[in-house]
């Protein structure tokens, strides 16, 4: 069967790297990328394969249950890889409702849709939905979340995300759709928005702004290359028996202001400036509400079971990730104008 894989969410951050890939490796497939392009949906993410002709772009919201009627007939949808989401925690902090709304209603609107329209033969298909490691809440100084950890959110955000997962687990137990599921650690590289701490802080340390560390900065995130991360969802979209689920992480922990000293080292040598000047610009501000210690994924059953494991090391995906930004300042300038400017200063 001719597979026409709805991409949503595809003119974000990740969901750029997952259509480029497919489009790329599998010229046999269509892709169709289905974006509502709000302030984090960018198609400059896309320009260099805009043109292939195995690629098509919707502008749709997943709110819109009619007029994803319309596209899963039009381009007689085989498959979703689902990514469109609204993704910022402090954003979720601050109005939670745009991500029930988009998270969970959105979520639930692409499986009914899904559901009706593969109900002749549900089992040739299949729903792909891309979570988080945040679901799993907060850990303490030791362990890992696996595949068996009880969800915990904490953030608005990370409570949407994990109503969306159990959606899809109810539709695969109920009706039968034939689902797969990824939890990811952070990820970082080229194309993430600068409200997110890595480009946030690239983009501030250029242009010699604060660089706001919450709290002490002893919070640690488990950091995975984009690509990677890519890389994990075509091995499982491909290879998963149905209804798995997969930790995707890097064995990659940072106390984010070991991090933040990292990144400074290596954008001060980037630059010429002395080493340590930016250190300066460290800012220690008020703690983000619920913020969460520790994550750390344990990615030993997608490395067992399919092989996966990341390419490259944080050092090189860290440096690949700055070299990026200074060489696509106009990117940065666009995405930092306009409503990302308002939020901005509301933040800080
Ligand atoms: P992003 O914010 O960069 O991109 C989200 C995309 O979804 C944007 O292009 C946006 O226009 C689109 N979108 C938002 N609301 C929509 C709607 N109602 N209808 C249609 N499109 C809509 O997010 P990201 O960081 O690329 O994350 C992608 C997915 O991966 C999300 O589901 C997120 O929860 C998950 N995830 C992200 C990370 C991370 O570190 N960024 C880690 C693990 C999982
Ligand atoms: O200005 C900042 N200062 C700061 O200290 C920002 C933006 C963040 N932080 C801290 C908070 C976190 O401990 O840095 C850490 C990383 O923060 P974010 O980049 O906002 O990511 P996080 O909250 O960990 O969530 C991310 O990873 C999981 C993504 O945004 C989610 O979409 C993904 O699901």
């Amino acid at each position: 069967m001719q597979k026409n894989i709805l991409i949503t969410g595809g003119a974000g951050f990740i969901g750029s790297h997952v259509v480029r890939l497919f489009v790329t490796k599998y010229p046999d497939y269509k892709i169709i990328n289905l974006d509502a392009l709000t302030y984090a949906g960018n198609l400059e993410n896309l320009k260099d394969i805009e043109h292939s002709s195995n690629y098509v772009f919707e502008k749709a919201n997943i709110l819109e249950a009619e007029k994803l009627k319309e596209i899963f007939s039009k381009h007689h949808i085989t498959d979703v890889i689902h990514l469109a989401a609204e993704s910022h925690v402090d954003r979720s902090i601050l109005s939670p409702m745009d991500f029930i709304y988009t998270n969970i209603i959105g979520t639930v609107n692409l499986l009914q849709t899904a559901k009706d329209f593969w109900k002749a033969d549900l089992a040739a298909h299949r729903f792909h939905h891309v979570s988080t490691d945040e679901v799993y809440g907060t850990l303490g100084d030791e362990g890992f979340f696996t595949e068996t950890t009880a969800y915990s959110p904490n953030s608005p955000y990370s409570a949407s995300k994990a109503s969306s997962d159990h959606f899809v687990r109810a539709y695969g137990e109920t009706y039968g759709i034939p689902y797969v599921v990824t939890n990811c650690s952070n990820n970082y590289g080229p194309n993430h928005f600068p409200e997110k701490l890595i480009p946030l802080f690239i983009n501030n340390i250029i242009t010699n702004k604060p660089l706001p560390v919450y709290g002490k900065g002893e919070n640690t995130r488990d950091w995975l290359y984009v690509i990677d991360h890519a890389r994990a969802i075509d091995t499982v979209f491909h290879h998963a028996a149905n209804h798995a689920t997969y930790n995707v992480g890097g064995f990659n922990e940072w106390k984010n202001i070991d991090l933040v000293k990292l990144l400074i080292k290596l954008m001060d040598e980037k630059l010429g400036r002395p080493a340590g000047t930016s250190e300066a610009l460290i800012t220690y501000v008020k703690d983000r509400p619920g913020h969460d210690l520790r994550y750390a994924i344990d990615a030993t059953r997608i490395n067992k079971e399919l092989g996966w494991s990341p390419s490259v090391t944080f050092e090189e995906g860290l440096s690949a990730t700055i070299d990026w930004y200074l060489s696509n300042t106009e990117w940065l300038q666009h995405v930092t104008s306009g409503n990302y400017q308002k939020y901005y200063e509301e933040q800080y």
